[in-house]
């Protein structure tokens, strides 16, 4: 067949690879879009800074966040859940732009999601050193829609889980302009972000954004 997406690459020209049933790496599809991303998140945070947020047990998160759509993610002392408002601003979070949106629903679309409309997209910022622990993406509504992930700048290596903490996790690198589209029997696996190596990207220079878009409310 013609463009096949899953067909094997040529170099590192972008094609997609199925990590599991539920779960697809678009590599490199999202890295002709950067620079303008990159502005439109600057543009975000210029409304709605990147903070980072405390966990209900107390610890500040390595991790800067902000959020753009109809609801973004927060974390406090009372708990983690989606709200329509920053809490810093107490405005309404930064609207989505419609390319994004459109990103997210292509993508989810090119791993057999297909009417993925996300209204919320989580945006999280890593230095070097900076880690996500390993969890679970629970504070949805609804389990049935994907989630599309977007990397940008420094590669990051993920871990992988299953459906129990106890499971032991794959590891892979994700890297500037890489997306990935989790969703069915793995939208409830763990996962996690070893801390950030240094390094210096072209286009953000030692850091890493990567763009969560999900179906929240
Ligand atoms: C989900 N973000 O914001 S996304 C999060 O790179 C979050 O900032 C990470 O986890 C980040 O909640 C990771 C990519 C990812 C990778 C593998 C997964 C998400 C996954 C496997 C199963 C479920
Ligand atoms: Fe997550």
């Amino acid at each position: 067949m013609m463009d096949d997406l899953f067909a094997p690459p040529a170099g590192d020209e972008p094609h997609a690879e199925r990590l599991a049933a539920g779960t697809v790496l678009l590599h490199g599809m999202a890295a002709p879009l950067a620079a303008t991303l990159l502005d439109d998140i600057r543009a975000i945070a210029a409304q709605a800074p990147f903070r980072h947020m405390v966990t209900p047990g107390g610890y500040r998160m390595g991790v800067a966040t902000t959020s753009c759509g109809e609801l973004g993610w927060v974390s406090d002392p009372h708990g983690y859940r989606y709200s329509r408002l920053d809490p810093g601003s107490g405005q309404p979070w930064p609207a989505m732009p419609d390319s994004w949106r459109q990103l997210a629903g292509d993508a989810a679309a090119r791993a057999g999601f297909a009417g993925f409309v996300a209204d919320a997209c989580l945006i999280n910022r890593y230095e070097p050193g900076c880690k996500l622990s390993l969890h679970q993406d629970k504070d949805e509504r609804d389990f049935s829609a994907p989630i599309v992930s977007v990397s940008l700048g420094l590669p990051a290596v993920f871990e992988l889980g299953g459906l129990k903490r106890s499971e032991r996790c794959a590891r892979l690198t994700l890297r500037h302009g890489d997306i990935l589209v989790w969703g069915g029997p793995d939208r409830l696996r763990y996962h996690g972000v070893l801390p950030l190596a240094g390094g210096e990207h072209p286009l953000l220079g030692a850091c890493r954004i990567n763009l969560t878009f999900r179906r929240a409310g």
